[in-house]
């Protein structure tokens, strides 16, 4: 869209920072970004801005932005690159995918998906919907899967804290939202529950800004979640603090739930997690005792190979308390009436598709869009040829996949590798046709569309992309009509909003100019409808997951114990000021966070004579990488918090150091799974530290 030359602010949110939500102006002058600012008008986000939606101008204008397509010349990872123009790029595209799927059926190719960043993911579904691809991975074993597929296993919907009314406790379970604004959740939001007055409980292993103002901080060992909410479940069951008439009356296998966290008493609980007995004596009262309460889960709780089982449980903790549809507790929000995410991805198109996924191999649930990456890429290595063509799109599996030296052992086996990035990065390195995405500055997308919390944001593009950018969407919904596939196309990519729109009621100009929409938030709604389970209640035993074989009553897993080799408990957390393994070429936030970090306490810092800013090697049983230390009281003696996410896009002329410093180096592919959804052990592994000098490796 050409814009005009006159200066003038444009309103849209924020987003590919993180889940996004928090609405920007930006200031436009002779067609280029000049400025931009928090909207203190944005109803959602009331003028909460961080630092990296400020850097939305310094991204889009960024001198390193892949501009053009780019088509690999010399070898796999050279480096060199010949610009080609879209044209011939779509056509590669098409030959590439379409002769595989001609000669070797759909089967043969897959696409894989980052974090979901706009539409684009779900219009990716609908290209391999149609032209029956099975396989799309993706990280949802690990991002939000759990949590989504077990509460809706459990009672019918996806439970999220109602910040719209006042609560009087908060359960803030492994995640940090002044950091994440997780699943689009602001930080602001939760500050402005706490002002109103709830009481905060959080479970953390660190010391968090929350914690800091936490009335109860539960200093959990890492992965033992499972542990800490079964014990919790206890209490309020054997102290009979639980909602007897909701239990009574809506819920399905109270006794059995009894009995299956019934060796699991305050004693056993603060063993196996170091909390004190007493404070998960109190936080079990506090959480009980508050009606209503919310429980704010996070990502923490879906990094252990046992997530499933957690995430039951923290759900049975939200039903046996009375807080779900409770306003102030955990609701239902309904997304806005646009179109349907079935729609949206053609689905239906594709009747056997969950017999064709790679997951039916490995016994995962049968409802997953997407198939585990680590699954993907075992797929290329196991059953050589059976994967010939691979397209990626925002994502950097070399550095957000556990065990890179697999991946990129995987990638290479392929025929064919193409990508979508906004900037070269180690795994776009490796594909033979890379294509220059836009940003959300630079188009008109839908934010927050899919996600759980029946809010949508606009987010009208304000300046053109640079050289020959193009959104996602618009690649995508051009090469799907060079696959022939033109009846399920638009003529324009810019349709595809209004189409969305559609049932609305509503053009994109009129969402542009609202900014957001809500669906409903009906309280109570079981009360006439029951839940949308078999049996129309809150099923603590579950009869889903009993009728696909797997245990249908959250317990504990055994823990990784730290041991002689390995005698500390390495944990993670999300980078504040990038999102993953994203955006460390811009200036303004790499400045707040130069190098990788690994926090330790000063108590071990001193006894391995570490100091603060020195480089250290972080070593477990599957690799080892280098950190900078971070001395601080904020963890626990016995852990260590790494970050997460790092290599350097200054060194591209030396492989952008992608094994130095990059976590998942050291979390293997090999050790237990969770047995539903696939999940690794990505957090609670035994390490070990050690001064540069002194280490063994
Ligand atoms: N060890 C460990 N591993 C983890 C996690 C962890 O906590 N610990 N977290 C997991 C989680 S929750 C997730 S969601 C995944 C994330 O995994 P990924 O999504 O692979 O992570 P990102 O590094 O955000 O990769 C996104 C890429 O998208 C590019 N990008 C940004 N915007 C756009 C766009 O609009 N279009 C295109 N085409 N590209 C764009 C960025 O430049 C970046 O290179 O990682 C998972 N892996
Ligand atoms: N700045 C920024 N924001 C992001 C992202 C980003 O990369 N950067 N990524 C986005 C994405 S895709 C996601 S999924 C969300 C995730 O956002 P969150 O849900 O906030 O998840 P994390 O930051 O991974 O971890 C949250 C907290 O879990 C704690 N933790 C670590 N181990 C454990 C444990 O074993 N048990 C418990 N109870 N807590 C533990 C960490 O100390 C941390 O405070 O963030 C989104 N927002
Ligand atoms: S908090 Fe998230 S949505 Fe808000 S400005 Fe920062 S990155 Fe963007
Ligand atoms: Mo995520």
């Amino acid at each position: 869209m050409e814009k005009d030359d006159k200066a003038r602010w444009i309103k849209t949110h924020c987003g590919r920072f993180d889940h996004g939500g928090c609405g920007l102006e930006v200031l436009v002058r002779d067609g280029r970004p000049a400025s931009v600012r928090a909207d203190r008008s944005d109803p959602y986000s009331k003028g909460y801005c961080c630092a990296k939606g400020l850097a939305s101008i310094e991204r889009s204008v960024h001198p390193e932005r892949l501009t053009r397509p780019l088509l690999r010349k010399g070898e796999r990872g050279a480096g060199e690159w010949e610009q080609i123009p879209w044209d011939r790029a779509l056509g590669i595209l098409a030959d590439r995918f379409g002769q595989a799927i001609r000669a070797s059926g759909p089967e043969s190719v897959a696409f894989a998906q980052g974090a979901p960043k706009g539409l684009e993911f779900f219009i990716l579904m609908r290209l391999a919907n149609l032209l029956q691809v099975p396989t799309v991975g993706a990280a949802q074993h690990v991002c939000h899967m759990p949590r989504e597929q077990m509460a809706v296993a459990t009672c019918g919907f996806y439970p999220v804290p109602d910040y719209d009314r006042p609560t009087r406790c908060i359960l803030l379970w492994g995640s940090d939202p002044e950091r994440t604004n997780e699943e689009g959740i602001l930080g602001g939001r939760f500050l402005d529950g706490l002002k109103a007055g709830a009481r905060l409980i959080v479970v953390d292993p660190v010391r968090t800004g929350p914690a800091q103002r936490a009335d109860l901080w539960l200093q959990i060992r890492p992965g033992t979640d499972d542990l800490l909410a079964a014990g919790l479940l206890h209490c309020i069951i054997e102290e009979e603090l639980f909602d007897r008439d909701f239990v009574e009356v809506w819920t399905t296998g109270f006794s059995d739930l009894r009995e299956a966290v019934g060796s699991c008493t305050p004693e056993a609980v603060s063993a196996g997690t170091g909390v004190p007995r007493e404070k998960i004596l109190e936080a079990a009262r506090l959480y009980a005792e508050s009606r209503p309460a919310l429980l704010h889960w996070g990502n923490a709780v879906e990094h252990t190979a046992n997530s499933s089982q957690t995430c039951r449980a923290l759900v049975s903790l939200m039903a046996v308390t009375g807080n779900l549809e409770s306003p102030g507790g955990n609701i239902r929000a309904e997304a806005p009436n646009v179109m349907r995410l079935v729609d949206l991805t053609c689905l239906k198109s594709f009747p056997g598709r969950a017999d064709k996924l790679l997951n039916r191999r490995y016994g995962l649930i049968p409802r997953l869009l997407t198939t585990p990456n680590w699954i993907l890429f075992r797929t290329i290595l196991e059953r050589p040829g059976s994967l010939r063509c691979l397209y990626l799109q925002g994502t950097n599996p070399l550095l957000t996949c556990a065990n890179p030296q697999e991946v990129r052992d995987a990638l290479l086996r392929l025929d064919f590798i193409a990508l979508a990035d906004i900037f070269m990065t180690p795994t776009a390195a490796l594909a033979d046709l890379v294509l220059p995405a836009a940003t959300n500055l630079e188009f008109d997308d839908i934010g927050h569309y899919g996600l759980p919390h029946g809010h949508l944001f606009a987010r009208p593009s304000a300046v053109n992309p640079p050289g020959e950018a193009w959104p996602d969407i618009r690649i995508l919904n051009e090469w799907g009509k060079r696959m022939g596939l033109e009846a399920h196309f638009w003529d324009d990519a810019r349709e595809i909003v209004e189409a969305v729109l559609k049932p609305a009621g509503m053009t994109y100009a009129d969402f542009a100019a609202k900014g957001m929409l809500s669906g409903r938030k009906p309280y109570f709604s079981y009360r006439e409808k029951g839940f949308a389970t078999p049996s129309g209640k809150v099923e603590l035993r579950s009869s889903l997951l009993e009728k696909w074989g797997y245990p249908p009553l959250p317990f504990v897993a055994p823990h990784m114990g730290p041991d002689d080799s390995f005698p500390l408990l390495l944990t993670s957390r999300k980078p504040r000021y990038f999102f993953h393994s994203a955006y460390r070429q811009i200036a303004s936030l790499r400045g707040r966070d130069r190098h990788p970090g690994i926090l330790v306490h000063p108590g071990t810092a001193a006894k391995l004579r570490i100091s603060e800013g020195e480089r250290v090697m972080l070593s477990t049983a599957s690799g080892a990488i280098k950190l900078t230390a971070r001395i601080s009281e904020s963890v626990h003696p016995d852990v260590v918090v790494a970050d997460f996410g790092w290599w350097f896009p200054e060194r591209s002329g030396e492989g952008f150091g992608l094994m130095e410093s990059n976590l998942n180096c050291v979390i293997g592919t090999n050790g237990p799974k969770d047995p539903i959804l696939g999940t690794l052990q990505l957090r609670a592994l035994p390490c070990r530290l050690e001064k540069i000098d002194h280490c063994t490796k």
